[in-house]
């Protein structure tokens, strides 16, 4: 656990829009297989990986998320100019964007935090195409874990079990008393974030705060379960996230070398820029236009439009 803490600390000093450079010091190295396939080799694409979750070639996929994947349901990300979050934080009266995530500036100050949670709380959302794209993967069997970034809890929403869920940045579907660390209820917490109500402890009388991941906290144990899932996933997909903060954007390098990574994102990001391995597919542009082609390379769209349409009917009822 100390290691874990000691690595999971120097990570999240990361957080802040310019930070986030990689110190990769568990990384499979790729440059042995990047020689292995002869320059005309045929590159991996879309409709290659499209085959083998079909096919079931695949059947150990292990998906890794970021807040991209979530702004077609109208949450804005982090760091895109202009509509990310960081450059819409001025509303919240704080010193800087990172203080609404600083142990520090909360203990100090927790208003500007509730106040993002009240907008940023489960409820207030809906999950899109690509949630349910997953949970369509989960359902046919073939997903391993989702490991997301994102604090929306779309994912939960969208009918992935927990099991299958490392919320490694944290959920508000929990929190707990910052002084004597007693467990507080979900729904009591719900109620003070919607009446604007800082939540306090019935026992001690301290600041309650959602389990959310702050600068320089350890990540949740569920975490470690990276150590069993990377080395036994058959085919990676990363979808949404700049891939800037550690120790997450590493386990895009931690599954075997042979194994077929495949990014949807709008810009080139993390290792498929600087360290691209020969069974990497990049597919740049809007994360549900790529999906929906996934999809329909999969022969999946009308069932993805039916579960589409069961669940969100179950949000309304
Ligand atoms: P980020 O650093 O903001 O990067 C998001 C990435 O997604 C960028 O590369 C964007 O270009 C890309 N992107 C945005 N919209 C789209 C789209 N429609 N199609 C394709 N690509 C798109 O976010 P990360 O998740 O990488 O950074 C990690 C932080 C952000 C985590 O700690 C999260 O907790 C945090 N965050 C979460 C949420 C959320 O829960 N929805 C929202 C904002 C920030």
């Amino acid at each position: 656990m100390a290691l874990w803490g000691q690595r999971a600390r120097s990570a999240l000093r990361l957080w802040g829009p310019g930070g986030g450079r990689r110190c990769i010091s568990n990384s499979v190295s790729a440059s042995g297989i990047f020689g292995s396939r002869g320059s005309s080799e045929k590159k991996f694409s879309l409709q290659d990986v499209a085959e083998l979750i079909r096919t079931r070639a695949c059947q150990r996929v292990v998906v890794m998320v970021g807040a991209g994947i979530s702004t077609p349901s109208g949450i804005p990300d982090f760091r895109s100019p202009g509509s990310g979050l960081y450059s819409n934080l001025l509303q919240y009266d704080i010193p800087y964007p990172e203080a609404i995530f600083e142990l520090e500036y909360f203990f100090h100050n927790p208003k500007p935090f509730f106040t993002l949670a009240k907008q940023l709380y489960p409820g207030n959302y809906q999950p899109n195409i690509t949630h349910y794209f997953f949970r369509l993967l989960h359902d046919k069997g073939l997903l391993l874990r989702l490991y997301t970034q994102n604090i929306d809890g779309l994912e939960r929403v969208s009918g992935i079990p927990v099991s299958k869920l490392v919320e490694a940045h944290g959920t508000f579907a929990s929190a707990t008393c910052t002084i004597c660390r007693r467990s507080f209820p979900e729904k009591d917490l719900w109620a003070d974030v919607m009446m604007d109500r800082v939540p306090c402890c019935p026992v001690c009388t301290g600041i309650v705060k959602p389990d959310i991941v702050f600068f320089g906290e350890p990540l949740p144990e569920r975490f470690l379960l990276h150590l069993l899932d990377f080395p036994m996933a058959d085919l990676l997909l990363i979808l949404g996230t700049s891939l800037e903060v550690e120790p997450f954007a590493s386990l895009s390098e931690a599954v075997r070398a042979s194994v077929p990574r495949l990014l949807i994102n709008r810009d080139l990001v993390g290792p498929f820029a600087w360290r691209p391995r020969s069974r990497d597919v990049i597919q740049l542009g809007d994360v549900v236009q790529n999906v929906e082609r996934l999809v329909e390379l999969l022969g999946w769209t009308e069932e993805l439009q039916d579960l589409v349409q069961r669940e969100t009917g179950k949000l309304y009822v």
